[in-house]
């Protein structure tokens, strides 16, 4: 007896091969060439296997008009088709390279179209397709055009000879799974669809096809070279530098170099026979050099980002405008560079850094994390059969952004350990352009590459490897080094920027780094608000660690981001308060300072009282000037007074408006008094209460009940906060976790134990012990009460008893009002700080309301706080510390904070909880990197703090 086997149809599915049919990759480039889009509404039917329907819908005729459609570009998943799926490296599939599940959802796409009028009658045409997931096979007019894998990289097809005036059909079948998918396990959403344009090209007889635009930048002369190699002769013009030269001909003239502080584009034009292709030309020179990355003979410094493609709606199918916004946001917030985590970005995100000015490591879409798991057995990396798939990859990136002055780093892909073929796409890319360097993380001896790069190395190692003593071998140690990925931007933080930047600027071989990362890849949900890994559904997930950027995921900066901008601001303020002496530096790599204004102004308790231009020189990048400010204005006797001076956008520019702070500092002239009230009250017994100055007590508890007219209840210590991603940590990480440790402690849960309630002469005292169960660490507590006539004083003695293993998170009182709205304060603001994260609190009067003191970080934590507070009032209170504290209030508690798994979990209550810190343990990174450091902790050790209650009513 014979058994039939049956072989599924959709073999290419799991064929290693890069495809069949597609064109030889090339530039990209607009031309006066017609196009026609094909973005838009299509016809889609999704089946539950790569091969459950043939393939007659893609043949002429084929009425699929009962089919729902779905927009191109896009993904089906977020268009009502299946649901979006979050892995941070596991296949969500059995790893059996290079095998897909049976269940391999399927998207026929179906699109007719006819040519517009005026297309022309000659020459050819080409179907482009700029981003498929995963896989791709392609019919026009019922042929058969090929197939293709490659999620974000370019593919074409040659289609002349089957194009007709009307009535094109164009299918599309996508398969979600391929062999394809083991090289894309990048930390993020699996998305399938037609994610990027689809365009008809025409290809004009003597079009230009590919061509390479060399433009060099010589520092010694002051003059670049252009050469512009075509496969298709012709000749290239610049008008501005008067250039008119034939195709492979050079041409060295002077020229303003292109950088990212100065991004200066030449528009010329590449004119063949029968086709003019517009050029922007930036001359710049990247070169390894006395072991620095140096563009146009300088060592440059990232202050980059690790940038995925996001919309919280759309997903990876990103719109000009949103790619635009992302573009202005970096600019505004002092970032100078990309990576592009970890695939080649929409081609139009390059165009927009050429002309705006960052740099560009452009990232080949590569990822195959997933066999960590398995001890990297059977990577694709290093098995020669995936080989030609690797190249293919590597050609397609270089060959479509080659002609980008932005791209100065090539890099091979992210975490897809090491082997041959990663060897292999290194070779070929330094052999088609040695006008860049080559990164790869994973190649730690850096046997491929120009680079030193590491991921969430802590400082101390950092400032090692910069001072030379991190070993390695003989070729690493003479490269340069960076982190491409750094301060893990997850929840409340990173922490830590501000010293890992000292670090950088401290050794040259350190040349920054990228924080990883932009944006939140949250979804929009109409239930949660931003859904993440796991709301789906999935069976596999890693939860909202795919929600771990510097903007929220309708691009709303973080207090992270405003922390980056402050920490890499590209001029030093420093300078003496009382004296008035200010020493300016210009930290750019490139640009003077003739772009900026500066603005002394003087404040009083917080206030300005004085200001005024500051005339600085327009020192070349390096430069320092000592400039004095003029004599301060009176102030009040213990008032506290500081300057402040900014440097600001002097005119408009591409990404910012005049006035646009680009750095400040603040130097601190006077200290402010304490204020601390004579004890002149007496406690009363009266009834049940026991009244002081304007407070009323609970005689038998000491409980403060009300002060003036305001109810206050609760009020007692505090020390629990809800833990943040960075305080949960990565269960990879070396160091104790303190998250998961304050829990089993049971901080979460403190006891709070009454010993005595005692009526001094003048003061009320309330003893208590605070210990959660089942522990012999305890947090011995005092407030002491006094008042005069309307201002009540409480001072908190703590003194921790037993062997304190962790720092605390946090340190203060709580207690709840009965309502409060708007709050003013004295202190660091306008947003939240923490110990490490506050290079960006300002000191200041700043006004804001409870709603609006909240950050929406998108798995509700600890959030919030502002630091240094001299006073606030809200709800009819007003605060004096002493010494400075921390502020905080919500509508909710902090254990609903705790509970919460979305902001939509947070309903407001009656009462608004706030929070008054004495301290708060440091936020760090350790959701994917090194804890808040060691000067960041909160240690439990004696401590005594005040406030003063004033009811301002
Ligand atoms: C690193 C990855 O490169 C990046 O894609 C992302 O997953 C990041 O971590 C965490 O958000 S890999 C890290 C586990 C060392």
């Amino acid at each position: 007896m014979s058994l039939r086997t049956t072989t599924p149809s959709a073999g290419y599915v799991e064929d290693v091969a890069p495809g069949r049919g597609a064109l030889p990759p090339r530039a990209r480039y607009a031309s006066d060439a017609a196009r026609l889009s094909l973005n838009g509404d299509w016809r889609f039917r999704l089946s539950p296997t790569a091969d459950a329907e043939d393939d007659s819908f893609a043949e002429p005729g084929y009425d699929a008009g009962a089919w729902p459609q779905v927009a191109v570009p896009g993904h089906w998943v977020l268009q009502g088709h299946g649901a979006p799926a979050y892995t941070n490296h596991l296949y969500p599939f059995p790893v059996d390279p290079p095998h897909v599940p049976t269940d391999n959802p399927t998207g026929d796409h179906l699109r007719h179209f006819d040519l517009p009028d005026g297309w022309p009658e000659t020459g050819d045409a080409v179907l482009r397709f700029d981003g498929v997931e995963s896989c791709a096979r392609v019919w026009l007019n019922g042929t058969e055009l090929g197939e293709f894998k490659g999620s974000r990289l370019p593919h074409e097809f040659e289609v002349a000879q089957l194009l007709k005036r009307v009535g094109n059909v164009l299918a599309v079948r996508v398969h979600q799974w391929s062999a394809g998918s083991y090289l894309e396990d990048q930390d993020q959403w699996w998305l399938p669809g037609i994610f990027r344009d689809v365009t008809l090209l025409h290809r004009p007889v003597g079009g230009a096809r590919d061509f390479f635009v060399h433009a060099s930048y010589d520092h010694l002369t002051g003059e670049g070279t252009l050469r512009v190699d075509s496969d298709v002769p012709g000749r290239v013009t610049v008008p501005e530098l008067s250039v008119d030269i034939a195709t492979g001909e050079p041409v060295t003239v002077a020229v303003e170099p292109w950088t990212a502080e100065t991004p200066r584009l030449y528009e010329g034009v590449l004119a063949t026979e029968g086709e003019r292709v517009a050029l922007r030309v930036g001359f710049r020179t990247v070169a390894l050099e006395d072991g620095l990355i140096k563009v146009n003979g300088r060592s440059v410094l990232f202050k980059g980002v690790n940038r995925h493609e996001w919309h919280p709606e759309r997903g990876r199918a990103l719109d000009v405008e949103t790619m635009r916004a992302d573009v202005l946001l970096m600019k505004r917030h002092n970032v100078n560079a990309v990576r592009t985590s970890h695939y080649p970005p929409h081609p139009a995100f390059l165009d927009l850094c050429d002309e705006y000015g960052l740099w560009v490591v452009d990232e080949c879409d590569l990822e195959t994390h997933g066999f960590v798991t398995q001890s990297w057995r059977d990577n694709p990396c290093d098995d020669d059969r995936w080989t030609p798939a690797l190249l293919d990859r590597a050609a397609r990136m270089v060959e479509r952004d080659k002609n980008h002055p932005s791209v100065v780093v090539w890099s091979l892909g992210n975490e897809a350990g090491t082997g041959r073929g990663l060897t292999a796409m290194a070779e070929w890319i330094h052999g088609r352009d040695d006008s860049r360097l080559v990164h790869y993380e994973g190649d730690v001896d850096c046997r491929d590459t120009d680079v030193y790069s590491r991921m969430y190395a802590p400082h101390a190692e950092v400032d090692r490897i910069g001072r030379g003593l991190d070993g390695g071998t003989h070729k690493r140690r003479a490269l340069p080094f960076i982190l491409c990925e750094y301060g893990h931007a997850m929840g409340n933080g990173p922490g830590g920027l501000a010293d890992y930047q000292r670090i950088f600027e401290s050794h040259d071989r350190l040349q920054g780094g990228f924080v990883w990362e932009w944006i939140d890849h949250g979804v929009a949900h109409p239930e949660l608000g931003f859904a993440y890994g796991g709301d789906f559904g999935e069976e596999l997930h890693d939860g909202n660690f795919v929600c771990d950027g510097l903007v929220f995921p309708d691009r709303t900066p973080s207090p992270g981001l405003t922390e980056f901008k402050k920490v890499i601001e590209p001029v030093r303020i420093d300078g003496d308060g009382p004296s008035g002496a200010v020493r300016v530096t210009n930290t750019h790599d490139f640009a003077d300072l003739s772009a900026l204004a500066f603005e002394w102004s003087y404040q009083v308790d917080g206030e300005t009282a004085e200001s005024g231009p500051l005339s600085v020189p327009p020192l070349t990048p390096g430069e320092s000037a000592d400039v004095k400010l003029p004599a301060p204005p009176d102030a009040p006797t213990g008032a506290e007074t500081q300057w402040t001076v900014r440097a600001l956008l002097a005119r408009d520019t591409p990404w910012g408006e005049r006035g646009h702070e680009v750095a400040w500092a603040q130097l601190p002239v006077g200290r402010r008094e304490s204020v601390v009230p004579a004890a002149t009250a007496s406690p009363a017994a009266d009834g049940p209460l026991l009244r002081l100055g304007p407070a009323a007590f609970d005689a038998r508890t000491g409980a403060l009940r009300a002060v003036g007219g305001v109810e206050v209840t609760g009020l007692r210590l505090d020390v629990w906060r809800a833990p943040t991603d960075n305080d949960e940590g990565a269960p990879w990480q070396p160091d104790a976790r303190y998250g998961p440790l304050w829990r089993r402690l049971g901080l979460h849960r403190m006891q709070h134990r009454l010993d005595g309630v005692e009526v001094g002469g003048d003061a009320l005292t309330v003893r208590t012990r605070v210990a959660p169960a089942a522990a012999e660490v305890a947090l011995r507590t005092v407030y002491r009460w006094t008042a005069d006539g309307n201002r009540l004083r409480l001072c908190v003695s703590v003194t921790p008893e037993g062997d304190w293993q962790l720092p605390l998170p946090r340190l203060g009182i709580r207690f709840g009002l009965a309502s409060a709205d708007r709050v003013t304060w004295f202190g660091g603001g306008p947003g939240e700080a923490y110990p490490d994260t506050k290079a960006a609190s300002k000191l200041g009067r700043w006004r804001s309301t409870v709603d609006a003191m909240q950050t929406p970080y998108v798995r509700p934590q600890e959030n919030g706080a502002r630091a240094d507070v001299r006073w606030a009032e809200l709800g009819g209170l007003r605060v004096d510390g002493d010494p400075e504290f921390w502020l905080t209030a919500r509508r909710w508690t902090t254990e609903q904070l705790d509970a919460a798994r979305h902001l939509t979990d947070l309903t407001p209550g009656g009462t608004v909880w706030v929070n008054l810190d004495h301290g708060q343990m440091g936020i760090g990174s350790q959701s994917c990197g090194p804890g808040a450091l060691p000067q960041y902790h909160l240690h439990a050790r004696p401590s005594t703090f005040s406030f003063v209650f004033t009811p301002t009513g």
